[in-house]
């Protein structure tokens, strides 16, 4: 059991996160983040509940949002920690729709591609915690979506629940170009990515002039031992003047109240939906992450402790 410092809180954890991100993060390499060692804690969002503080402005019971990974109890500085409002929200969506995903969805999509009305959007990883999000932003804005996911399930929920006007199941699909072209019969305009690999390939040559793409994941490449050779790309990005971006979400943090204000106003109007496939007990916390990188949950992917 760690000791609380001064400017430190004890947290108890009440829901870990697990991300895609994190497949990244243990495989030993440097990107823009240190990698998790061997030995190390597996790093990660949670939400918990303070036992103890020894900083002004929490108290015992207060339940708090932070970075300090896959543990029961963490002595956390309280500069890391956030506050939340459990009366305003469950405090799980702290992870999700009110959290990173959330934020990846709203400033990832809405600041790269610059939707406007009437537009063809397409979303890949569409079922899940981001995608579903992006998807549901461009109806709000006026578009035309078009969601790519890898089970009926989620195809259903994403037409029925969530607005999609077209989505297919890629796993169930075997041309995903010819499925695409019947999909939008007026091109696309902006695609939004979580996944690479094969199905961005099929989406890259029917891109509208002008058309946005940004790049928020290549899930399909995460686990991949050597790169896989892919198609030559960057002619129709020449020919169609597509503009494609990248991002890392962090990049908004200055902008997350903003976000956060907006989502959880949407959310009130009752025009965004949001879903969590929680998995009770630390226990399975690693067959949560396991299970999330190859599509076991539709919405976010908590464990709950
Ligand atoms: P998520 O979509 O909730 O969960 C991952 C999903 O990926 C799975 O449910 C699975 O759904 C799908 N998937 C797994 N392998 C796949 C494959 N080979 N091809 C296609 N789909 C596959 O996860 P998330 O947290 O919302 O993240 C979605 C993407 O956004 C990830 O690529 C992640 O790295 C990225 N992301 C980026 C940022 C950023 O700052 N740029 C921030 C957050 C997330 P299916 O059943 O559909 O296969
Ligand atoms: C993600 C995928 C990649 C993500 C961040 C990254 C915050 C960053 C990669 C790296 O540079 O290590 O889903 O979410």
């Amino acid at each position: 059991m760690p000791a609380a410092r001064d400017g430190q809180v004890l947290v108890k954890s009440a829901y870990l996160s697990v991300d895609p991100y994190m497949r990244g993060r243990i495989t030993g390499i440097r990107t823009y983040a240190e990698p998790v060692n061997i030995g190390d804690v597996m790093q990660g969002g949670t939400v918990g509940q303070v036992v103890e503080s020894k900083a002004s402005g929490f108290v015992p019971g207060d339940f708090v949002t932070g970075m300090w990974g896959w543990q029961e109890f963490a002595a956390a500085d309280a500069t890391t920690l956030r506050k939340l409002d459990a009366k305003l929200a469950p405090v799980s969506t702290a992870l999700g729709v009110l959290g990173m995903p959330g934020m990846t969805a709203y400033f990832g999509f809405l600041d790269i591609c610059k939707p406007k009305p009437g537009e063809t959007v397409v979303v890949s990883g569409a079922a899940g915690a981001v995608g579903s999000l992006v998807g549901q932003i461009a109806k709000i804005k006026g578009c035309r979506t078009v969601g790519i996911a890898g089970a009926d399930s989620k195809i259903d929920w994403m037409k029925k629940e969530l607005g999609f006007d077209a989505a297919f199941n890629y796993k169930s699909t075997s041309d995903y170009s010819t499925k695409l072209k019947e999909l939008c019969p007026n091109g696309i305009d902006c695609y939004f990515d979580n996944v690479g690999g094969a199905i961005t390939d099929a989406v890259f040559p029917l891109m509208n002039v002008y058309g946005r793409i940004s790049i928020c994941g290549q899930i399909s490449q995460y686990n991949l031992e050597k790169p896989e050779p892919g198609p030559r790309l960057l002619s129709f990005m020449l020919v169609k003047q597509l503009k494609v971006e990248g991002f890392i979400v962090f990049r908004f943090a200055d902008r997350y109240p903003e976000g956060i204000t907006q989502m959880a106003q949407w959310l009130r109007e009752g025009k965004l939906k949001h879903r969590e496939e929680v998995v009770e007990g630390f226990q399975n916390t690693v067959k949560a992450f396991i299970g999330m990188l190859q599509g076991d949950n539709t919405g976010k992917m908590l464990v709950k402790m």
